[in-house]
C-alpha cells in the first residue's frame, strides 16, 4: 500500500483505509485509549487505539519514544473530538525508526532553545513547523525569481565556484590547495558574469553559493551565503539593471502574497506589496536621512549597520516605505570595486547602487567600466595585476559591450522578509567564523 501525506486525509474518506508515515509527536493515555499524533511535513493526524479492541497496538503507541518514525495502516473515522474531524483506527503501528530518549531538543516544546543548541542539532530544529517553513518560502522567492528572469529573457547559468582570483577583495577569501597551486572559493561569480557578456550571453544570473571569510561576528554576514546574480548587456544606464533588482523582489513577494496564502498564514505574516519604483535615494541624502534619525555619519563614511538601520527608520517614518534603492555611491567608497563604473560627467560618483531592505543591504550592483583603458586603470588603482586576472580582461580586448549587474543576497531578503533577529536562521546548515558543523 503507497503511504499518503496527513494533508490528503480528510474526514469525506471515512471508513477509507490509509497508510501514513511520520514523526510520534506526542502519546497519551487516557484509561482504555491511547492516542498517538503522528506529524510530517504537512500537519498531524490522531491515531487512536481502543486497548480492549487493540491491546498490542496500545502497547506499541504507550511504549514508542516521541519522535520515533512510526508506520501506520488504518481506517479513517470521523470524529468530533479531534481537531481534523477524523481520526485513525488503527491496524498495524510498527517502529520504523526509534528516537533515543531524551531528545536533544524538543520540538514541539514552548520555551525556544538557544540559536547554538538548535544549529547543533539542526535535523531536529528542522522539524518544527515554524522553522521548516522559513525554507519553503525561501524556495517559492526563488521559484518566482527563475520564473520572472526566464520571462524576461534571461538564462541560468553555473560558474567555477573554485576559481584562481578573487574580485571582491583579498581580506574575505578562502584559500585552498588545487593540486599544489593556491585557488580560492568564489567570492562571487563577479569575473565570470562579466565574462559572460563578452560572449554574447546578454542576459545571465545564477544562484549559487558564494564564500567570504568574513572574521566578525554579525547577525547579517555568513561565511556562505546563497547569492542571486544577475549581469546584462546594452544597458543605458545602471537603472535598467536597477528594474530587474526591483523585479525580483516585487514579483518574489507578489507570488508569495497572491499563490502562498496558507503559507504566509502559517508564518503568521502579512505580505503588503511595495510601492512601484522603489524609492531613489542619493548616498548624499541617504547620510542626511540617517543623521536625522540619530546616526553620526560624516559625508564620505560608509553607512555601516548603524546607519544604515537609521535610514531604514527614517524611509519609513517620511513616506511608510521599507524597499528603497541608495544611488550615486562615492567613488571614494568604492574604490576596492575596480570594477565599477564611474559617472562621465562626474568621475567622484559611481554608477553603484544598494537595495536596502527594512533597514539592511540586500543587494548591490550597478554599471561596470568596459571600457579597457579605463578599466586597467581602476585596477592600477587597487595594486591589481592584470595578468593575474588574465581571462578577465582578454575579454575586454575583444569586443565588450556595455553592461551591468548585481549581487542578491538571498538570505539577507528572507531574513528582512520573515523578521529574523539573525541571518543563520534562513539558511539549513550556516557557516560562520566558529561554525562547520552540521
Ligand atoms: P557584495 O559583496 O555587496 O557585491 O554582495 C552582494 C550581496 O550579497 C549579500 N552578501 C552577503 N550575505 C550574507 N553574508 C555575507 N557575508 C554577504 N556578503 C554579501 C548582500 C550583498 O548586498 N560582485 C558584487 C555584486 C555585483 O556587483 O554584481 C558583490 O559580490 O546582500
Amino acid at each position: 500500500m503507497r503511504y499518503i501525506r496527513t494533508n490528503e486525509i480528510s474526514a469525506e474518506m471515512d471508513g477509507k483505509e490509509v497508510k501514513i508515515g511520520g514523526w510520534l509527536q506526542e502519546s497519551r493515555n487516557l484509561g482504555g485509549i491511547s492516542f498517538g499524533i503522528i506529524r510530517d511535513r504537512y500537519g498531524t493526524v490522531q491515531v487512536t487505539v481502543r486497548k480492549k479492541e487493540s491491546p498490542d497496538l496500545a502497547k506499541i503507541i504507550g511504549e514508542a519514544n516521541r519522535e520515533s518514525v512510526l508506520i501506520v495502516t488504518g481506517r479513517v473515522s470521523k470524529s468530533d473530538k479531534t481537531p481534523r474531524g477524523f481520526e485513525i483506527i488503527p491496524n498495524s503501528i510498527v517502529i520504523d525508526s526509534s528516537a533515543q530518549s531524551p531528545l536533544p531538543l524538543g520540538v514541539v516544546d514552548r520555551v525556544s532553545a538557544e540559536l547554538d543548541t538548535r544549529l547543533n542539532n539542526r535535523f531536529i530544529d528542522l522539524r518544527k513547523e515554524n522553522v521548516e517553513r522559513i525554507f519553503e518560502v525561501k524556495s517559492e522567492m526563488l521559484f518566482a525569481t527563475r520564473s520572472y528572469l526566464r520571462s524576461i529573457g534571461f538564462i541560468e547559468v553555473q560558474t567555477p565556484k573554485i576559481a584562481a582570483v578573487g574580485a571582491e577583495g583579498g581580506a574575505t577569501l578562502f584559500k585552498l590547495d588545487y593540486f599544489g597551486k593556491t585557488a580560492y572559493l568564489a567570492q562571487s561569480p563577479q569575473l565570470y558574469k562579466q565574462n559572460l557578456m563578452g560572449a554574447g550571453f546578454d542576459k545571465v544570473f545564477e544562484i549559487a553559493p558564494a564564500f567570504r571569510a568574513e572574521a566578525s561576528d554579525t547577525v547579517r554576514h555568513l561565511a556562505e551565503f546563497t547569492s542571486l546574480d544577475v549581469e546584462m548587456s546594452f544597458i543605458e544606464s545602471s537603472e535598467d539593471v536597477m528594474d530587474v533588482a526591483q523585479g525580483i523582489t516585487f514579483e518574489s513577494m507578489k507570488h508569495l502574497a497572491e499563490k502562498c496564502k496558507p503559507l504566509l498564514e502559517k508564518c503568521g505574516i502579512e505580505i503588503e506589496l511595495p510601492k512601484l519604483p522603489f524609492r531613489r535615494i542619493s548616498y548624499s541624502e541617504a547620510i542626511e536621512l540617517a543623521n536625522s534619525e540619530g546616526a553620526k555619519i560624516r559625508s564620505g563614511e560608509d553607512l555601516g549597520t548603524e546607519g544604515e538601520k537609521a535610514l531604514g527608520t527614517a524611509v519609513k517614518s517620511n513616506w511608510n516605505e521599507e524597499l528603497y534603492f541608495i544611488t550615486d555611491f562615492p567613488t571614494e567608497l568604492k574604490k576596492a570595486t575596480f570594477y565599477a563604473m564611474r559617472k562621465d560627467d562626474n568621475p567622484e560618483l559611481t554608477t553603484y547602487f544598494d537595495l536596502d531592505f527594512r533597514g539592511q543591504e540586500i543587494v548591490s550592483g550597478g554599471q561596470r567600466e568596459h571600457r579597457l583603458d579605463k578599466l586597467l586603470a581602476q585596477m592600477k588603482e587597487n595594486n591589481l595585476d592584470p595578468e593575474r586576472f588574465g581571462f578577465y580582461i582578454e575579454a575586454f580586448k575583444y569586443g565588450m559591450p556595455p553592461h551591468g549587474g548585481f549581487g542578491y543576497g538571498v538570505e539577507r531578503f528572507v531574513q528582512k522578509l520573515l523578521d529574523l533577529t539573525n541571518i543563520r536562521e534562513a539558511i539549513l546548515y550556516p557557516r560562520d567564523r566558529l561554525r562547520l558543523m552540521p
